[in-house]
This record gives structure tokens, sequence and C-alpha cells, in this order.
């Protein structure tokens, strides 16, 4: 390639990228040497392909050789330094949450909390915070597919004036285990069975239901786990949870405890569990792409930050210990106090450079907020410094963009793998005569102070009694769920317990689910064909009195609106224009996303003589994509569309999914070779009888779950 040509190439690419954004189209090379694709960084005002040590390059496309056709020569450097770089493009994964998702914005306090804490971004009302945040998953590779049953993490770095503050949290607010130094066997028993290296991304196997077994503290958090939380519709749609009881520390040094809760202004959704095995075939990026797809839209979601704050007095009072994070504070005891805001309206740039990069660190806390004393986050204090190590290589990995502060950095760390700074001047030691001690640490000018709180015992290594009762809470949750989400929770055990080979681990698990509730365990015992075993000793009896909980179902809250959610239009030739139009305008009003399916990727002749595109192929577009689904036929075509196992799934399916479908006539001899035509309830709605509005107005019940189908 000559130089000109080259730099002609450059100067096209930067054109287009910066012009179109992060929608840049790819380019169709007209050769191989002649476009490279678009090249946004790092050529900068050269203009022209440089290696990483800036020399310009003539030619990208093809090796040095001894002649034509000959051996390749180890002088190309420009060869070698691409391929080196390439080999070590990777850095180890995360060892748990490895798969994840991230995405940027601001939080903004609404309800300034200067009366119990003396964090300053919580001081004043419309103060804005810049935030990243990552979801993931917890158990599968990187690779691993978003629809796992498994808990999501839900962690937001806040980058406050005083410092970076990250709140780690799931969007569970319980978890498995008491003390941290369980935590690697937790971890080991649910990923990959060490021997045979599967099954990955789940829990369905013996060793995870082994070690829960043995571990009667983790029953609670299985109950959520089975429950349609761990199976979010997406992560716009599911609430965040600190888990922890954490302190705040007001200005005058009062302390109070809290706990931070993440509601989603969407709405809480799920999808069931026979939907999520079919997307992670259909679309294993489901939930990242929805969450890319939302904030490139113009639909950024958003969460409100509350609070529980409790003192002492409660504490003591509490039916169970609050530094115990395999419990919750039902909102009914402690109601919770919004404090603000978060919005993600900014997709990451680079997923390497900052959903990879980005470090999490429990410990990263600012003035006015502290830890208590619950041995899982003294635990955790510990290991998330530790893995960035080994994750990032290096200490310095505060200074990667994603993990710097945005408020001045000043201390006397200096050097390390891939320091990035220059400091200047001759002291790198503390107290120093050189500097002045305008640098040094000050307690009384806004230092970290931490609470001084009273510590006193004998070095032990056991577990306090007050976390001895394993059950109660866990019988709170499932009495508090709808007869429907009671039904996908048998399901769910049903189904884990049902991949674990030996019947043995069946037995153990359902023994504890009869001390949570007999009707539980009896149902998953049927549902196993297992004889009921006795009950598990528990350490302490459980207790019935805990009244139900609202706030723990997913259905009794659910949103009422269809906004945020997308409807699939099966469309073919011959479709009437006037109603494919007339829900997409509904949706528009509903705030509502639509995808057009056709049975060819080119889009369907319309009524009106005009084609409209499709966005999907029937064949990659299942139901189990949508939300809810329109079927609208054209009269000539509708015979050859009934005739398509695609289309066939795609009817049965939402039928078996409980959604909504909306139907014409024409569409009455796919119903029929999809089985479910003498089936029709009130969630079929026939659209040549029903507005547009009226249906999309149906659609805000998200599902007919008065439709009998058996989980
Ligand atoms: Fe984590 N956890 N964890 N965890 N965790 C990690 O840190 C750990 C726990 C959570 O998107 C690791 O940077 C221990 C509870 C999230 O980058 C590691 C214990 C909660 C993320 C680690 C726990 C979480 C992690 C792996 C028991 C909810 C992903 C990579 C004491 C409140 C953050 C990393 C991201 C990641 C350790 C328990 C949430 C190994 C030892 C409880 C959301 O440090």
């Amino acid at each position: 390639m000559s130089t000109t040509s080259q730099k002609t190439t450059s100067k096209t690419s930067k054109a287009s990228a910066a012009k179109a954004g992060n929608n840049a189209k790819p380019k169709t090379p007209a050769s191989h040497v002649a476009e490279g694709g678009d090249i946004q960084q790092p050529v900068e005002d050269g203009n022209i392909m440089t290696t990483a040590q800036g020399t310009p390059l003539s030619d990208d496309q093809n090796s040095l050789k001894a002649g034509d056709r000959g051996p390749t020569l180890m002088e190309d450097f420009a060869m070698r330094e691409k391929i080196f770089h390439f080999d070590h493009e990777r850095i180890p994964e995360r060892v748990v949450h490895a798969r994840g998702y991230g995405a940027r914005g601001t939080f903004e306090t609404l309800d300034p909390l200067t009366d119990i804490t003396s964090a300053n971004l919580f001081a004043n009302k419309g103060e804005k915070t810049e935030v990243f945040v990552r979801f993931s998953t917890v158990a599968g590779n990187k690779g691993s597919f978003d629809l796992a049953r498994d808990v999501r993490g839900f962690a937001v770095k806040f980058y406050t004036k005083e410092g970076n503050w990250d709140l780690v949290g799931n969007n569970i607010p319980v978890f498995f285990i008491q003390d941290a130094i369980k935590f690697p066997d937790l971890v080991h028993s649910v990923k990959e069975e060490p021997d045979r290296g599967f099954p990955q991304a789940q829990s369905a196997h013996d060793n995870f239901w082994d070690f829960v077994s043995f571990t009667p503290e983790a029953i609670h958090m299985t109950l959520w786990q089975m429950s349609d939380r761990a199976i979010p519709r997406s992560f716009r749609f599911m609430d965040g949870f600190g888990v922890h009881t954490y302190r705040f520390v007001n200005e005058d040094g009062k302390a109070t405890f809290v706990k931070f809760h993440w509601k989603t202004a969407q709405g809480l959704q799920s999808v069931l569990w026979n939907e999520a095995v079919k997307i992670n075939g259909a679309d294993p990026d489901f939930h990242r792409r929805d969450l890319w797809d939302a904030i490139h839209s113009g639909d950024a979601p958003s969460w409100d930050l509350a609070v529980q704050v409790f003192d002492e007095d409660f504490a003591e009072k509490f039916e169970f210990d609050v530094l115990d994070p395999t419990k919750l504070i039902p909102e009914e005891q402690v109601p919770l106090r919004i404090v603000g805001r978060m919005t993600l309206d900014q997709a990451v740039d680079n997923d390497f450079a900052q959903t990879e990069q980005v470090a999490f660190c429990t410990q990263n806390v600012v003035p006015g907020i502290d830890f208590s004393d619950d041995p899982l986050l003294q635990g955790r204090n510990f290991s998330y410094l530790d893995t960035q190590l080994s994750r990032l290589g290096t200490t310095n990995f505060t200074q990667l963009p994603v993990n710097a502060p945005r408020c001045p950095v000043a201390n006397f760390q200096r050097d390390g793998h891939m320091q990035t700074h220059v400091p200047s001047g001759r002291a790198n030691y503390q107290p120093n005569g050189w500097s002045g001690d305008e640098r040094g640490p000050r307690a009384g000018a806004g230092g970290y102070v931490t609470y001084p709180e009273e510590v006193n015992g004998p070095k032990v290594r056991h577990r306090s009694k007050t976390f001895a009762d394993h059950y109660s809470q866990a019988r709170q949750f499932w009495i508090s769920q709808t007869p429907v989400e009671q039904d996908h929770i048998v399901a769910a055990y049903v189904f884990e317990l049902g991949k674990c080979e030996v019947e043995e681990i069946r037995s153990r698990i359902v023994a504890h689910l009869r001390n949570v509730h007999e009707d539980l365990a009896a149902r998953v015992a049927d549902g196993l064909a297992l004889e009921l075993p006795d009950a598990a000793e528990p350490a302490l009896a459980p207790r019935e009195d805990l009244p139900a909980s609202d706030a723990l179902s997913i259905l009794k809250n659910s949103p009422a609106t269809f906004a945020g959610r997308k409807l699939g239009i099966f469309v073919s030739d011959g479709a009437d224009a006037a109603l494919v139009n007339g829900l997409k305008d509904a949706m528009d009003k509903s705030g509502a996303q639509v995808e057009i399916v056709a049975p060819k990727i080119g889009g369907a002749t319309l009524s009106d003589g005009a084609k409209l595109a499709a966005d999907q192929h029937i064949q990659g577009a299942p139901s189990v994509l949508y939300d809810a689904v329109a079927i609208v036929l054209g009269a000539d075509s509708a015979a050859d569309v009934a005739e398509l196992a695609t289309a066939q799934d795609f009817v049965s399916d939402a039928f078996a999914h409980q959604k909504f479908v909306g139907y014409t006539p024409e569409a009455e001899p796919l119903l029929d070779e999809a089985g479910v035509a003498e089936k029709l309830d009130d969630g079929f709605i026939n659209l040549a009888t029903t507005k547009p509005t009226q249906f999309a107005k149906t659609l805000a019940d998200l599902r007919y779950w008065d439709r009998p189908v058996k989980p």
C-alpha cells in the first residue's frame, strides 16, 4: 500500500467514525488492502496508521516475505508487534461475576441526608454524581449466556467529590452464607465440577445442592434463587440491594445503621424458566442487548436509591441479627427512604476498557459511610482489592480511566507496573520537609474517620448464636408470594434437584424445605417422586409468626405498564397496513418498542402496497424475545405461513408463556396448526374487533396469568 492510499483510508475512517458516533456502520472494504475498517484510535493527527511505537506503516495486511511466495521474515517488526499485542489481549476473567455488562450515568440527590450522614454526595438537593454500573451473573464464565438462573450483580461506582464509593450489591437482598471464609466453598460448589469441567453457568447440579444441603444458612437465599428474581426480564427490570448492614456517620460523629436498596423505575419483571432456556439459544446476549438498545433509543433506565435507617435499639429488638447477611429487614418494619435517582443514559464506549477493567471494591467508602461488623462484609473488604491485582496485573489499576477518581488524588504511593503518572518533586515519603504539611492527612478537615465503635471480646472462631435461625425468613418469603410465583418456585426446585444425579442430595434438600413450609416440601417431593424425608434438625426452631411481606413478591408489585417493553408483530404479505401502523403508533404512545418479524428478512408487502422492512426473520425471532406478540397476516399468504414450524413455535410458545397475543382472523390457520385454536382465552385479542389503543392498554398487565399453564 502506498503512503498516499493509506492516508486517504485513515481520513475517511476518522471522519465517518466521528459522524456516526457509536452507531457507525462497518464499511464494506473495497479490497483487503484498501480499507482496514474503522480506525478510531490511536490514529491521532498524523492520519497514518502506525506501530505502537509510532512508526508509520506502509502496509498492515501483508507480512514481510523473502520473495513473492517466500517465507516470512523474523525481521517483520510490524507483524511481530501486532501479533504480540493480540496474543495478550485477554486478562483473567473475574473469578465470580465474570459475565457482566456496563453502563454510565448520573446519580442525582433528591432528599439530602445531612441529618444522618456527612457523605458529601448526599448533602445537597440536585447534586449530581457521575456513576459507572456493572450488572452481571455470578456463576457463568465470561462467554456464558445471559438468562442463567442466577443472582445478578448490581455494582455501582459513584465518582464523588470525596473519592470513589463502590456499592457492590446484588438483585437479591440476602446472601447464601454468613461468613466470608465459606465463600470459596460456595463458589467452587456452584461453578463447573472440577473433574469434568461442566456444567457451567448453572446451579442445577449435584455439587451445588450437596453444599447447600450441609449449609442450612443458604436455604433462605435458595428460595429467592428458585423464584423469578433469578431470571429477570432484563437488568432494567430488577431491583438492587446492598445486602449488608452498613453505617452512616453524620457531622457530629453520630452513627446509624443503614441498608441500601435500588428500586427500578421500570417496574419489576421476570421471564419464565422455559422462556429463559429458549432465550439463551435465540439470543445469549439478551440482557446486554436490551440495555444497549434502551440507552441508544433514548429510553434511559433509572433506579431510586433508598435507605433503611435504624439504630442500635431497633437492632436489639429485631427478630434477627442485623449483622447476619442471610436476613433482610422487611420494608414494613423499616420503611424505605428515597435519597435520589440514578439514570443510566450512556452505554460504554469500549467494553474492555470500561466494563472489563472496572474494579469494584467494597472497601471504597467515603467520609460518612462506614462498615458494620457483618463477617461477610469484613471478608469482602479484603477480597475485592486483592482480586484486582490478579485480574488487572498491577496495583496501579486505580489509574485506569474507569477506575480513576474524579477528585484530586494526593499521596506518596509510587512506581509499580504500568505507572502512568509522572510525579514531580523530591519527596516520595511522609512526613517530609519538601512538600510542606499541607498535603498530609487531616482528620479535622474532612479526612475519613472510622466510627470509634467499642470492640472487646475473646478471639474466637465460632458463629454467634444470633445467626442460628435459618428457616423463618425463608418461610416468610414463601408465604409472601402469589400462587403463580409459588408454582414457579416449586417448579424450579424440581428442575434443579432433578438435575442432581444422587437421590440422597435431593432428599437432604427437601428435608430442609420441611422446616420452611410443609406445602413447599410436599410439592417439591411430589414433583421429584421422592418419599418425603424427615425434617432436618434445625439449630433453632423456625418461627411461624412472621407476617407475609408484599414487598417480597414481584407480581404484587407489577408496574401496570407496557412502557419499555417490546411487542413483536409477525406480518406476512398482504397484512392489513392500517392495523400494523396503528399498532406501531399505539406502542409508540405507550413508550414501548416494536419489532417487525416476517417470513423473509426483506420484509412484507402490506395491503396498501407499501413494503415494510422486517427487523427479524421468523427463524431468528422466536416469541420468547418479546413481551407480547401480534400476528397480522395477509389472506393470501396465511396458509403458507401456517406451515412454517418456526411460526407455529412462535404462537405455541407465546401461549405457553402466558403472553398476550393479538391476532387477525387471517391468523386462524396458524393458530390451528400451533394447537391453540381451541384454547383461545381472554389473553388472545382479536385485532379485527379491538382497537390498537385498547390492545395496548391490555398489555400493561404484562402476562395473562389466568391461562391455566402448568410451569
Ligand atoms: Fe462478591 N466478589 N464476594 N459478592 N461480587 C467479586 O470481585 C466476594 C458478595 C458482587 O461487576 C469479586 O472484582 C467474597 C456479596 C458483585 O465487577 C471477588 C464474598 C455480594 C461482583 C468477590 C462475596 C457480592 C462481585 C470477583 C463473600 C452482594 C461483581 C471479581 C465474603 C452484596 C463486581 C471482583 C463487578 C465480585 C468476592 C460476596 C456482589 C472475588 C469473598 C454478598 C456485584 O472479589
